[in-house]
């Protein structure tokens, strides 16, 4: 009995000994062995994959994924001007941006609008991400009239238009702020990056990389979507007063630039401009001090109140101006509609990626789109 017992005790010890050994063995083998493509060990791996977390704020699985409060490869957020009654489109907007993209990224959003947020807005958009959500108001002079305007002939023209918006007062407020401000909004000022968005807007795709880090690597300044052509009647001046700033501010204007996007053969406005309901842009670009005079000079002649300038052909203007070809992206593996039009990229059903038809987007076919590839 006692015999047997002391059998099967040194039966376990053996047992534990030879799980022990080769336990460390296989530690051994694992520390020590050389990956085929990288020449790293896997210990090597992963002491520079948590080095990688710590840089991008602690992210769980490696470089394409950051914490929702740790720091940013790129500083950079997702940014709206928007309402207190736009909550339910906003969340709209988060939830679909969030489900394919800032899940894995968490940069944060900022909300700004001319009036105090309401404490329903705020919970109702902090529900939808756990990135940090700042909100803000706008600074004074940023929303209503510069004094220069004669605000009686700015009604007049709200109270005779005849184009989408233009009984408007308040949509031109918000052009004009997006167009001169945004960018100098102090929740911004640390910010190299900004992602537009809009409420009830869709994001059909997967976005498996991070459009900040894309941008920031390769010096691109501007990204798009989506290029329609402006209605005539809300830029009837827009085309002579950006001539104008031209022939006064030769030594703003670089000599390699996209210009011939916006201008045709023969000298005339394409009216093309970057829908900027979606803009991913290097705020350098809008704090620079072409943008900033080119800014001015819209603004002095006052055309934001007289007729009804869009920020999406001024930026594009601008962009036209001042930017190479290869200083803009058109995102166009991003699927994206905003009310009434929308982007498919094609391809997007063999990736499997996209809740969209290719056959039904059709922004890639559009005269600005084809333009913008048809020049160098
Ligand atoms: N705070 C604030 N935001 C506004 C105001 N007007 C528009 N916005 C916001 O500015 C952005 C653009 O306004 P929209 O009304 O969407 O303009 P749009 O895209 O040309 O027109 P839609 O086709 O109606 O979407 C949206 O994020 C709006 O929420 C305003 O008076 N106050
Ligand atoms: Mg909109």
């Amino acid at each position: 009995m006692f015999g047997s017992r002391r059998a099967v005790a040194l039966s376990k010890f053996v047992a534990i000994i030879a799980a022990f050994v080769l336990f460390l063995h296989l530690g051994i083998v694992l520390f020590s062995s050389r990956n085929n493509t990288t020449g790293q060990s896997i210990f090597d791996q992963w002491t520079n994959a948590l080095s990688r977390e710590k840089a991008y704020g602690g992210g769980a699985n490696g470089e394409d994924q950051y914490s929702p409060t740790g720091v940013k490869p790129v500083k950079a957020a997702l940014v709206a001007l928007v309402r207190n009654q736009d909550l339910y489109g906003m969340r709209m907007t988060m939830r679909e941006l969030e489900d394919r993209w800032n899940h894995k990224y968490n940069y944060p959003y900022i909300f700004l609008n001319d009036k105090p947020f309401t404490e329903k807005f705020k919970r109702g958009v902090q529900d939808m991400t756990k990135a940090k959500i700042h909100f803000g108001q706008l600074m004074p002079g940023t929303w209503g009239y510069p004094d220069w305007v004669d605000q009686i002939k700015a009604k007049e023209e709200r109270d005779n238009a005849k184009y989408i918006k233009g009984h408007s007062e308040s949509y031109r407020f918000m052009c004009r702020f997006q167009s001169g401000f945004v960018h100098k909004h102090p929740l911004l000022a640390d910010l190299e990056f900004y992602w537009r968005i809009e409420p009830d807007v869709n994001y059909y795709c997967d976005i498996d990389y991070d459009p900040f880090l894309y941008m920031k690597t390769n010096g691109l300044k501007y990204g798009w979507n989506i290029a329609p052509t402006e209605y005539e009647l809300t830029v009837r001046t827009l085309w002579n007063t950006t001539l104008d700033f031209i022939q006064k501010n030769p030594d703003l204007i670089p000599k390699e630039n996209m210009f011939d996007w916006v201008r045709n053969s023969d000298g005339s406005y394409t009216k093309c401009h970057f829908w900027s309901n979606f803009e991913i842009v290097d705020l350098s670009f809008y704090r620079g001090p072409q943008y900033e005079a080119y800014f001015r000079h819209l603004d002095r002649a006052g055309g934001f109140f007289y007729e009804r300038w869009g920020d999406a052909p001024v930026h594009s203007l601008a962009v036209s101006m001042f930017l190479k070809k290869s200083q803009v992206h058109y995102f166009n593996d991003i699927g994206y509609r905003h009310p009434a039009m929308a982007h498919c990229p094609s391809g997007s059903k063999e990736r499997g990626k996209c809740l969209c038809d290719p056959q039904q987007g059709g922004a890639d076919t559009f005269f600005c789109a084809r333009r913008w590839r048809s020049i160098s």
